[in-house]
């Protein structure tokens, strides 16, 4: 299905990238961890990882050394405060006190939450296995992980008792208690295993916006979807130059409208890419730059989708299979990193229109961001194929998938965690 949607979407070349992936033939994503080596309880935190999320759980696991171990707990013990903080049933003031004190959970060996109704419950009713691998971690990792909750936490807890963001500001800050922190967090680690320098953890102002970027995407992409569900991430600062009320961009007559807000929005976002180019250029190990690259190259292809794109109020914008497998094998130098940036921001500059309201700001930003990207070298001119190669390709391609997924079904169902 993704071949033929890469095909059918006019990029075959697409199809190389999937098999390759789906052969095993991907480094950036080959798992360095031995199942049999660890304890029971590691073992089902990988499991749990592995649940929650198979393509960030796949560059986790390729991590170096401890550092694989610290971040796939950071991971679940984050999952685990965000399904408090989504669980609409627990009332206000459990759940308010859940935030603030979530951080001492981690010392409490006996803590467990079995009231939870999210689709994420299994990490909060199995929490003593989480914690227990926690206080196996060495004591700075333990320090920045408890850090980290405490803080975001409290963020949480001033929040939750608002019914909206209201201004850019705000917007600001409610990212940086949700994704900013987890990008310090995370750069404390990188930098508390050596595999970076200090200063990686150092500069807090480039790993807030690592975070900020990817929340930000998130939080445009899923207009629709949080609408549905009743909640609003939209600041109001924006918005009501556009509408009265968030939910009237639903309509089929405000269609211009919307798009002028979700353009800003996607403007806005924008503003973290040449932070997220400096943070990535000061990465020197190789493990971690894939793992950090991964994520942002999946949100500046989703915002270029996004942009200007109506299908974000009237259901889910994507990229393709392909094109996600695509990025996260070249994903690995900062050449290519900037290489795949770089066509994202000119599918935005071409969707651009003189009369949108924050064109002038989304053309300057667009050509920053230009600029910070130029390389020597570009990823089109690796496609030399004829169509004729291309055809042949494909055939063996629709052959080799049908054997694969067969081979595939039997492999994950009997060897996964053996
Ligand atoms: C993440 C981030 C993440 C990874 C690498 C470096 C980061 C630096 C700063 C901030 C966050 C960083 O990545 C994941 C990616 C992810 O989960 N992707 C989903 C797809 C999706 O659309 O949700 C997948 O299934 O692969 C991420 O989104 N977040 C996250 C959470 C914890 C950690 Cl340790 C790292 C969530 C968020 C809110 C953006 C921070």
């Amino acid at each position: 299905m993704d071949l033929m949607r890469s095909v059918i979407a006019g990029h075959p070349e697409e199809v190389y990238s999937l098999l390759k992936f789906k052969l095993g033939g991907c480094g950036t994503v080959q798992t360095k961890c031995h199942y049999d080596q660890m304890c029971p309880s590691m073992r089902t935190c990988y499991q749990y990882l592995n649940q929650t999320s198979r393509s960030f759980a796949a560059v986790t696991q390729a991590l170096d050394g401890d550092l694989r171990y610290a971040v796939c707990i950071f991971y679940l013990v984050l999952r685990a405060l965000d399904t408090v903080e989504d669980d609409m049933t627990i009332p206000l003031a459990t759940k308010l006190d859940m935030l603030h004190n979530f951080y001492t959970y981690l010392q409490d060996p006996g803590w467990r939450f079995m009231e939870s109704n999210e689709k994420d419950k299994k990490v909060l009713e199995d929490f003593p296995t989480i914690s227990q691998e926690f206080r196996k971690l060495k004591p700075l990792y333990q320090e920045v992980i408890s850090d980290i909750c405490r803080r975001m936490g409290a963020g949480m807890a001033e929040f939750v008792q608002r019914e909206d963001v209201d201004t850019l500001e705000e917007w600001n800050k409610y990212c940086h208690y949700v994704a900013g922190l987890v990008g310090i967090g995370l750069s404390r680690l990188f930098s508390g295993s050596e595999f970076e320098d200090a200063i990686v953890g150092e500069d807090t102002e480039l790993a807030n916006s690592m975070g900020l970027f990817l929340q930000k995407t998130n939080i445009i992409r899923d207009y629709l979807e949080d609408q549905v569900d009743g909640r609003e991430f939209w600041p109001k600062q924006v918005w009501s130059k556009h509408a009265k009320k968030l939910s009237d961009f639903r309509q089929p007559d405000m269609s211009q409208n919307a798009l002028w807000c979700l353009n800003e929005l996607v403007s806005n976002a924008l503003l973290h890419v040449p932070d997220v180019l400096k943070y990535m250029s000061r990465l020197r190990n190789q493990s971690v730059f894939n793992f950090c690259a991964i994520p942002q190259v999946m949100a500046i292809g989703t915002l270029a989708r996004c942009y200007n794109n109506i299908k974000v109020f009237r259901g889910v914008v994507k990229i393709r299979k392909g094109e996600a497998v695509k990025m996260m094998i070249h994903a690995t130098n900062m050449e290519n990193f900037k290489d795949i940036m770089r066509p994202f921001c000119e599918e935005i500059a071409n969707k651009m229109s003189p009369h949108d309201p924050s064109y002038s700001l989304t053309m300057e930003t667009v050509e920053t961001i230009r600029q910070l990207t130029t390389t020597s070298h570009s990823l089109t001119v690796q496609s030399t194929l004829t169509p004729l190669h291309v055809s042949c390709a494909l055939v063996v391609a629709a052959i080799t998938w049908q054997y694969w997924t067969q081979i595939h079904w039997i492999y994950e169902h009997y060897i996964e965690w053996k």
